[in-house]
């Protein structure tokens, strides 16, 4: 490998980074391993180009090819998806929830109704810290006690707040989501339907979630979470969305470019297209039918173990566990989890008395571990596993937020790392890992 020679620094890191990405249990729900062959297409001389425009309209000499991988990537989106429009240009998925903003709200007048980041939304929802809550007004909905998507209380704000566009669509909602309830109030207060499924694009294509096509206008995905793609985003108008507003597909272009981006980066749009074929097979159903039930089987081991599960289970690829029960902070879990070579998120529960830099709980998923092809038993080892992770943290006198804060912090985390227990459970996930090759 040239990059051996070139640079072996960043060449060790790289594979280092290949390294622990083989011997860990990834169960953070929004990453997956990419296919050798997405990997190869990002890799390529299509890095070189520069392509502003769209097919047939650049700004830019010298785009024959690129033209013809673009208006693949989307031919093959439009077909997967059912839609009849598709940007597949936005870098990553917060510029496209932003383009959709740009395309159809007016700075500091119309409204966003997304879903509260503390609930399980995404910053790019409307939320105050990001752009999309500073350039545009927003107003946030909540779950209910249970932990659930309160139809009646959304319903009511929607027709308080008047938002010119709602949001459904989460990064931590263990749940599926009814989209038709959405489309509903929608219509009643005339708003534009927004359903970002970055989380669950891949459930959906292979039938493991609905659809949102026959309900809303506008759909914006990351493609490299379910859908096991390079990072990247596409954003699609649903027949639907074409009724409403006939021009809301050439608004979305102009919003991508010139509204935010200059050129698209034309070797992730070829990865896309590579993902998008990867897809449309059918093993792809199996997998992402796979993927729910190793969910499934995830939570009702670890609800056998007592924990306490932010909706009482999941159906699609997450979990959300509340940690509060078992006395440990969802931070310091991650930690000694991360020590036994199983990594998750720490994240806020629903009604979170801590705050989100040292929350209740954890997040947790199973699409990477189902590409490297784990199933059912294997879950219920991973549950054992958690539980004897935390039961060890447990002994633990947990440190206050302003301790994790500060040097105390490292201490405490010093011990965590030589916990004999934890390194015992790295070294069996380790054996479990080494049977199940990444991509
Ligand atoms: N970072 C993604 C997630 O982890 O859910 C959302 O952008």
């Amino acid at each position: 490998m040239q990059l051996s020679k070139t640079d072996p620094q960043i060449y060790k890191l790289i594979k280092d980074e290949e390294k622990r990405q083989r011997d860990v249990l990834e169960m953070i729900p929004s990453e997956n391993y990419t296919s050798r062959a997405v990997m190869e297409a990002m890799a390529t001389v299509l890095t070189n180009k520069y392509s502003e425009g769209y097919p047939k309209k650049r700004y830019y000499q010298g785009n024959r090819v690129i033209d013809e991988v673009e208006s693949l990537a989307i031919a093959r989106a439009q077909k997967l998806f059912g839609v009849p429009y598709v940007n597949v240009q936005p870098h990553s998925g917060s510029p496209a929830n932003l383009a959709v903003y740009v395309a159809l709200c007016q700075p500091l007048r119309d409204k966003i109704m997304g879903l509260s980041l503390a609930f399980g939304g995404h910053l790019t929802h409307g939320q105050p810290q990001s752009a999309t809550g500073r350039f545009f007004k927003s107003t946030l909905y909540e779950l209910g006690e249970d932990g659930r998507l309160d139809f009646d209380a959304i319903e009511k704000q929607a027709i308080r707040e008047k938002p010119k566009i709602i949001v459904c669509g989460f990064t931590a909602y263990p749940r599926t989501v009814n989209f038709r309830q959405f489309a509903q109030i929608a219509d009643k207060v005339g708003a534009y339907l927004l359903a970002d499924i970055s989380h669950i694009t891949g459930l959906i294509v292979a039938g493991a979630h609905p659809s949102p096509v026959p309900y809303v206008h506008i759909i914006t995905t990351t493609t490299h979470k379910t859908l096991r793609g390079p990072r990247g985003a596409m954003i699609m108008v649903t027949a639907r969305g074409l009724k409403k507003d006939p021009d809301l597909g050439k608004k979305i272009d102009s919003a991508v470019i010139p509204g935010l981006q200059g050129g698209p980066h034309d070797n992730q749009t070829a990865a896309i297209a590579v993902a998008l074929k990867e897809a449309a097979a059918p093993a792809f159903v199996t997998y992402g039918k796979q993927i729910v039930k190793n969910a499934k089987t995830l939570a009702s081991s670890l609800l056998d173990f007592g924990f306490d599960l932010v909706s009482g289970g999941t159906d699609n690829h997450l979990i959300l566990i509340d940690l509060r029960n078992k006395g440990v902070n969802g931070s310091i879990a991650a930690i000694a989890l991360e020590v036994a070579n199983i990594v998750v998120n720490k994240n806020g529960v629903p009604f979170d008395t801590q705050p989100p830099f040292y929350p209740s709980g954890i997040r947790l998923g199973t699409p990477a571990i189902t590409t490297r092809g784990m199933k059912e038993p294997q879950m219920k080892k991973v549950a054992g596993w958690i539980n004897r992770v935390i039961e060890e943290v447990k002994k633990e006198k947990m440190p206050t937020e302003k301790e994790a804060r500060n040097e105390f912090m490292k201490d405490f985390k010093s011990r965590v790392y030589k916990n004999k227990n934890h390194l015992k459970i790295a070294t069996e996930v380790k054996s479990l890992t080494a049977r199940f090759p990444v991509p």
